[in-house]
């Protein structure tokens, strides 16, 4: 789907609204015969001055109410991550307050044209307006910090990266340095547009996809690499971070976990392990999310390193793919995998 904060426009503060709504009203003419009585003629006009600016503002107001995405309505992932980024009850409130002025502004278009109509001299109809239009301004003004809100909300909503929930998506982890995004680029189908960067809260995502065929039709499948989120201890994170990696679970369905088995990296393979079961526990959603181990680096690593990291994960050869994320030798071995995982003989 969508990313569902797409329709989330930019929400006027409340001098911008009563700039259009006045603006508005001002360039309005009523329609009134020529021959009128002045003093008809000075009611209409401001009658109708008043009319176009609390249309205005009303349309104004629901646009604005109804562009909110309703977050307990929104798939889990993304109500997930928007409830961690907005306090869904100050959200519901703010709306409310909103949603209130509604009924007072068209009270206030009731009373004021009934103010108008009651009037004997034509400088009267000018001196109703000003005071109508005062109200207005109040009323609207109140409203300032309930806009602001919201639209502070749509800055951090619309930092969610729209991730198709459709397509299947396989997450990448592993310590930095092991070849995660060197991965992600090799296996993309269209290396140069396709992978791309995302705000992700703190972090950033990136993404690639790569084309399965299954009889007639091309599978996408979304890789996601996540520097900073599924590459360190659990136990270093902040809450965002920890609700960010739960809610990438939700629209996971296979983590590709990455082991150096040398020591290029920097992380010992005791840290890798550590990570590589920490990720296991947490992320899996017991064990309803695959992992597949890949020991990068075949090009540096000695026979001695990888068996030594096999024993320690006790797997057989066949349970790992052993590949070079740089020259992409037996990353079709992957690929099959992945060919046989969704496509064809699926
Ligand atoms: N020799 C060798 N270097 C690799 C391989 N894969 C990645 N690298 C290098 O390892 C470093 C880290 O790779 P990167 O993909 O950025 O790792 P990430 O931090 O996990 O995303 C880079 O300098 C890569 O060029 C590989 O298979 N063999
Ligand atoms: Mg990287």
């Amino acid at each position: 789907m969508k990313n569902p904060f797409s329709s989330f426009y930019h929400v006027p503060d409340s001098k911008e609204l009563l700039d259009i709504a006045f603006g508005r009203a001002m360039k309005s003419s009523a329609q009134v015969s020529k021959n009128a009585p002045i003093l008809l003629k000075a009611k209409k006009k401001e009658l109708k001055r008043i009319k176009v600016a609390i249309d205005e503002l009303v349309e104004k107001v629901l646009t604005i109410i109804k562009s909110v995405p309703v977050i307990n309505d929104l798939p889990d992932f993304y109500r997930e991550l928007a409830s961690l980024l907005v306090d869904v009850d100050e959200l519901r409130l703010n709306l409310g307050k909103l949603n209130g002025i509604l009924p007072i502004l068209s009270k206030l278009e009731r009373e004021y044209s009934k103010k108008l109509s009651q009037i004997e001299a034509p400088k009267d109809a000018d001196r109703i307006r000003r005071s109508a239009f005062g109200r207005i301004s109040s009323i609207i003004g109140k409203q300032r910090e309930s806009l602001e809100y919201l639209n502070s909300v749509r800055g951090r909503l619309r930092e969610i990266p729209s991730i198709d929930d459709t397509l299947h998506c396989i997450v990448v982890a592993g310590y930095p340095n092991v070849g995660k995004s060197s991965f992600v680029r090799q296996i993309s189908t269209n290396k140069k547009i396709e992978v791309q960067e995302y705000p992700f809260t703190t972090k950033k995502l990136i993404m690639g996809h790569f084309d399965v065929e299954k009889q007639f039709e091309k599978i996408k499948i979304q890789f996601l690499d996540t520097p900073g989120i599924l590459d360190r201890p659990m136990a270093k994170r902040n809450n965002i971070e920890l609700q960010a990696i739960l809610a990438l679970r939700l629209i996971s369905d296979l983590i590709i976990f990455i082991f150096d088995p040398t020591p290029a990296c920097g992380y010992s393979i005791e840290s890798q392990l550590d990570l590589y079961h920490e990720v296991k526990n947490n992320f899996t959603r017991e064990g309803k999310i695959d992992i597949v181990i890949i020991f990068n680096k075949m090009d540096l690593a000695s026979e001695i390193e990888i068996e030594f990291l096999r024993d320690q994960l006790k797997i057989k050869e066949s349970e790992c793919f052993l590949i070079n994320a740089l020259s992409g030798e037996n990353l079709h071995l992957i690929e099959e995998y992945l060919s046989k995982r969704y496509g064809k003989e699926n």
